[in-house]
């Protein structure tokens, strides 16, 4: 039958109803575009100013002395609302300005805010301030990209994630020349102030550039940006001023809601091991909040790993009356396989042939053995290109290129005892590792000479060794799937078997009170469970073996099947949680609050942002004082210091103090925690992450 009422084409793609459907503009993003965000009460007031203080101390590098004379002293700025200033700081904040700003390095959500505040913040402190926005990252500021930024722009991007509206990029400003061509477009372009929205990198950039234009007048600020959570600032006394970078909420957010999809579909399928890599290229802040939010069965945390001390070496060295043994510091691969292993092996013996690991994508940072590669491989071909002024990636393109480069230096190692760099014992261990994993450590570091860690399979490395393992383990009859007794009763019933004439032969553990019987270890084959009964004078060599016997072997033997995920650039590209938004939003204020009182070498932060948004605090924090030498591409380079997870912090105890509750390796329910979603709906504005949250009641803070 023809249907008279269908509608051509033609007339679909001009329906109001059809282009609703499809319109890229859906009512939510409006909403979520349209949304006020809140302001400190301090920009609520007519004017800021700033107000330095000595209640803060650093423990400043020689070579930040010396590279940074001009900002080492930077003190803490904290903003201060006046109602009614005197002329000199009403001249100030109504200043006509040309402000330039500008993203760089990864994404993290809640950028456009930083952008919406200043521009906010600066338009409303004079009408005439011009804002310019670089583009591509720093690569703009070098290579005069830019744009000038209107409302419309402006509003169009409000609450939004990513850095769309600019872009970004890793570029570094590290060399005169490059410094020089930075200078030429700031000056051109007549720029009063810069704002550098980075990481470490970026706001180490930040300080160089603003010493740089110190004597010219050109004000040069930071923001703290990364997912990564590892831009955090303590004073020596360990008073938090930054407890966590902007962006790292919304994506440990994003990646816990991935991770609790999973625990629930692993507990319904109980069929696979679902092993998460998840970003932060070093510290494993990420992983430790998303244990927090989500509950996985097993969380590796990078930092815990290089504290690991091996008290069996240690003893062992003492007994044979050696000072120490050295390789009893810090994990090895081998070891954490087994750790992993082991968690495995508890939960099958539980039933729980499933679960949900989850793995910082810096992990192998943390491992001494990978660490000394890394290292090493990162001098050799700093070494390589300085020697001979070119490129040791374009040299020796491929894996056998670089191996056999390597392998010429071992050699000479061992006929030269003056080049130490690569021996031929590094070369053996190095080529023991899988080709995949050698081609990762070999791969280009990044513009600012870090490994690109989100390039390597991490995962891989590791599930690969915890799959011999359990190899093994199963070999020997010690990887098991528990059997319910119940289940195990049932099918001997259907079988018309006595379950208790054949229980003490089949398990280990029939006779005791556990929930789940676990195989006897010698049995691992139909064979060997044949020969145990016919042992036992329950079965002659003839017999067949009893079809409700073979069934509960099948089921005592694990077949380890893992799905192998990767959350990183997914979160980063999230639409920030309302946390992020309201942070970002008064950062951005916060950066024009540092402009207008002629602040530079700063980088705008707020403070006690774990409290409620009423005790927020917003501040200058000097950047210099916080920066510190560090192998970069094998040279020593001044960089400002990334925060790592302390051990010792409340929110680590607390995961470490839920591991065995987490892990669940018994007969009851998976803890599973489902984190609440990305929302700005009012009910969850109060949500922060749990990280500082437990880090402040660990203080009295909270
Ligand atoms: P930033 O420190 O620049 O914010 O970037 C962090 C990060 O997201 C890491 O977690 C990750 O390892 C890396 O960027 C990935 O870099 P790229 O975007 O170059 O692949």
């Amino acid at each position: 039958m023809k249907d008279t009422a269908r509608k051509s084409l033609e007339e679909l793609m001009s329906d109001p109803r059809v282009l609703e459907y499809t319109s890229s503009l859906n009512k939510a993003l409006k909403d979520r575009r349209n949304e006020p965000v809140p302001r400190c009460a301090v920009f609520e007031k007519p004017y800021t100013m700033l107000r330095e203080t000595d209640r803060y101390v650093f423990q400043t590098d020689r070579e930040a002395e010396n590279k940074l004379p001009r900002i080492i002293g930077n003190k803490v700025q904290i903003v201060e609302g006046v109602d009614q200033p005197g002329p000199e700081i009403r001249g100030q904040v109504h200043k006509e300005r040309k402000i330039g700003i500008v993203f760089s390095g990864g994404p993290a959500p809640g950028g456009h805010n930083v952008i919406a505040g200043l521009f906010d913040a600066a338009k409303a402190a004079n009408p005439k301030t011009r804002i310019f926005g670089f583009l591509l990252g720093p690569d703009g500021v070098m290579e005069g990209g830019y744009v000038e930024l209107d409302r419309d722009t402006v509003d169009a991007h409000r609450n939004l994630g990513g850095f769309g509206m600019i872009k970004t990029g890793r570029a570094k400003i590290d060399s005169d020349k490059k410094m020089q061509l930075a200078r030429e477009t700031i000056k051109d372009l007549g720029l009063d102030a810069l704002v550098i929205v980075g990481g470490d990198d970026s706001n180490t950039n930040a300080a160089f550039l603003a010493e740089e234009l110190y004597s010219e007048g050109v004000q040069v600020l930071g923001v703290p940006k990364t997912i990564d959570g590892d831009i955090q600032v303590r004073d020596e006394n360990g008073e938090v001023l930054c407890a966590v970078s902007f962006g790292f909420h919304t994506a440990a957010r994003a990646f816990a809601t991935e991770v609790a999809n999973l625990c629930t579909d692993a507990s319904s399928d109980v069929k696979y091991w679902h092993i998460c890599k998840v970003m932060g290229r070093v510290a494993s802040h990420l992983a430790l909040e998303v244990a927090l939010q989500s509950h996985p069965n097993i969380t590796l945390i990078g930092e815990e790993l290089a504290e690991y001390l091996d008290e069996e070496r240690l003893q062992k060295a003492k007994m044979d009356g050696r000072e120490t043994d050295y390789s009893a510091f810090g994990m090895t691969l081998r070891h954490l396989s087994r750790v992993i292993c082991d968690g495995i092996v508890r939960r099958a013996a539980s039933g729980k042939n499933y679960g949900v690991i989850v793995i910082p994508e810096g992990v192998l940072e943390f491992i001494n053995e990978i660490q000394v590669f890394i290292i090493k491989l990162n001098t050799i071909i700093a070494d390589y290109n300085r020697m001979h002024d070119t490129d040791f990636h374009q040299d020796f393109p491929t894996l056998d290129e670089k191996l056999d480069y390597l392998r010429r230096l071992a050699r000479r190692s061992r006929d030269d005892r003056r080049y130490t760099s690569w021996s031929t014992r590094d070369d053996d261990l190095f080529n023991d590792i899988p080709a995949f994993f050698q081609e990762g450590l070999l791969m280009e570091r990044d513009s600012h000479g870090n490994f690109p860690f989100s390039q390597v399979e991490t995962d891989k490395v590791i599930m690969g060794l915890v799959q011999d393992y359990l190899k093994m383990l199963g070999e020997k009859g010690l990887y098991r799937v528990g059997i319910e007794r119940a289940v195990y009763q049932k099918t001997m019933g259907h079988g018309r078997l006595d379950p208790d004439f054949y229980g003490g032969i089949l398990f280990s553990n029939y006779k005791t009170k556990d929930t789940h019987l676990l195989l006897r270890e010698e049995i691992i084959s139909v064979r060997t469970l044949k020969q145990a009964l016919v042992r036992a004078g329950l079965l002659t060599e003839k017999d067949k073996l009893p079809s409700a016997i073979e069934k509960i072997y099948k089921k005592s033997i694990p077949s380890f099947k893992t799905q192998l995920h990767f959350y990183g650039y997914d979160g980063r590209g999230s639409d920030p949680t309302w946390f992020d938004c309201v942070y970002t939003y008064n950062l951005g204020w916060c950066a024009f609050s540092l402009i207008a009182s002629g602040a530079t070498g700063q980088m705008a932060a707020i403070k006690n942002i774990e409290l409620d948004f009423g005790q927020w605090e917003p501040i200058g924090i000097p950047i210099a004082p916080l920066m510190h030498l560090e192998e970069r591409k094998g040279k020593l380079a001044l960089v400002l210091e990334r925060a790592l997870v302390d051990v010792d912090s409340t929110a680590f105890q607390i995961v470490k103090a839920h591991r065995e509750k987490w892990l669940a390796a018994n007969a009851g329910p998976d803890d599973y925690r489902r984190p609440i979603p990305i929302t700005n709906q009012a009910a969850y504005r109060q949500d922060r992450p749990i990280t500082l949250l437990l880090n402040a009641v660990g203080k009295g803070r909270l």
